[in-house]
């Protein structure tokens, strides 16, 4: 099931077992953490915690489940991936990138002037950038309207909307959700990178929205909450949002437990972590961590 939904990136893919296949999705958000760590120090600050949080939903999404032409970023039966947390574009330029969609040099020039990589993610600079999403809250209802249209078209493309958990403050957030229930949009797959966090400090102390599961749920939506910094799980929960989308027909969410800064101690323990400063000389100290993580894990 997960193959034919991903013909596209994951023909070569057929055969390998379930070990292979989070062994390369996790590889593959090894790389997009390093990515995010060189873009970051273009700049010395930015967005970097969301990027390596949110790295391993990215891979998922890039590595495996999206169906995608690498070299026609605008072919027509392209899944479609939507960003609305326009801050989160460092995270998705790495994944991009990972995917061959941008070239990996060019991720050099992000955030610097004339550059097609800009901090806050705009579909006029970059190819593979879906939307402008900065302005919180309105992603969501441009995916219903994308799938709608995508549906009235007889194709069989899938669309792919990434939020934040502070966009589930915002009731268009909510407005969509009723909407993508009503017109039954199987075709539709919401993530939500839960990171406990925004600008104005924890999650739940800026607005309670738990239990989110139970609210998607009574929007009529297919929802299933995993560690999203767990490959196999994300993996596991995208196949059965599949299945669940081809067998009844309903808009299916992801809802993805991430911590800000992971594969990297020294900014899992940042206080403010919603965008970061980080000194000169802590870069390589970020990637020797982020490396020596990874190759811990890879022996266990
Ligand atoms: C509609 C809207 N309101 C406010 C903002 C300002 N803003 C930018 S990022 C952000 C934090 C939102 O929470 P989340 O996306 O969960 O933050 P993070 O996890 O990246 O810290 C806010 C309030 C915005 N971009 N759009
Ligand atoms: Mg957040």
């Amino acid at each position: 099931m997960g193959v034919t939904h991903s013909l596209e990136t994951r023909k070569q893919h057929i055969g390998e077992t379930a070990m292979e296949r989070i062994e390369r999705v996790g590889a593959a958000a090894h790389r997009i953490r390093h990515h995010a760590l060189n873009m970051g120090e273009v700049q010395g600050q930015g967005y970097v915690g969301q990027a390596l949080g949110a790295a391993d939903m990215l891979a998922v999404a890039y590595a495996d489940q999206l169906r995608y032409r690498a070299n026609d970023p605008e072919w027509a039966g392209r899944d479609r991936f939507l960003l609305s947390t326009g801050h989160y574009a460092i995270g998705h330029y790495a994944a991009l990138a990972e995917a061959g969609i941008i070239p990996v040099e060019e991720l050099e020039s992000y955030g610097s002037d004339d550059s097609r990589l800009p901090m806050s993610g705009m579909s006029t600079y970059t190819p593979g950038m879906e939307i402008s999403g900065g302005s919180l809250g309105h992603g969501l209802a441009i995916a219903v309207g994308i799938a709608l249209g995508l549906r009235h078209q007889g194709s069989s493309a899938r669309v792919y909307n990434f939020l934040s958990d502070g966009e589930l403050d915002e009731g268009s957030t909510w407005e969509a959700a009723m909407g993508a229930h009503h017109h039954q949009l199987g075709n539709l797959t919401a993530m939500v990178d839960i990171n406990a966090l925004q600008a104005d400090g924890k999650t739940d102390t800026v607005l309670r929205t738990e239990p989110v599961t139970d609210k998607w749920e009574a929007f009529g939506w297919y929802a299933q909450r995993v560690d999203g910094n767990d490959v196999g799980a994300l993996l596991a929960a995208f196949d059965n949002a599949a299945a669940q989308a081809a067998a009844v027909g309903r808009p299916s969410v992801v809802l993805c437990d991430t911590k800000v800064g992971r594969g990297v101690p020294l900014l899992e323990e940042r206080e403010k972590a919603h965008f970061m400063r980080i000194e000169e000389h802590e870069w390589q100290l970020c990637r020797q961590q982020l490396t020596a993580g990874f190759n811990g894990k890879a022996q266990r």
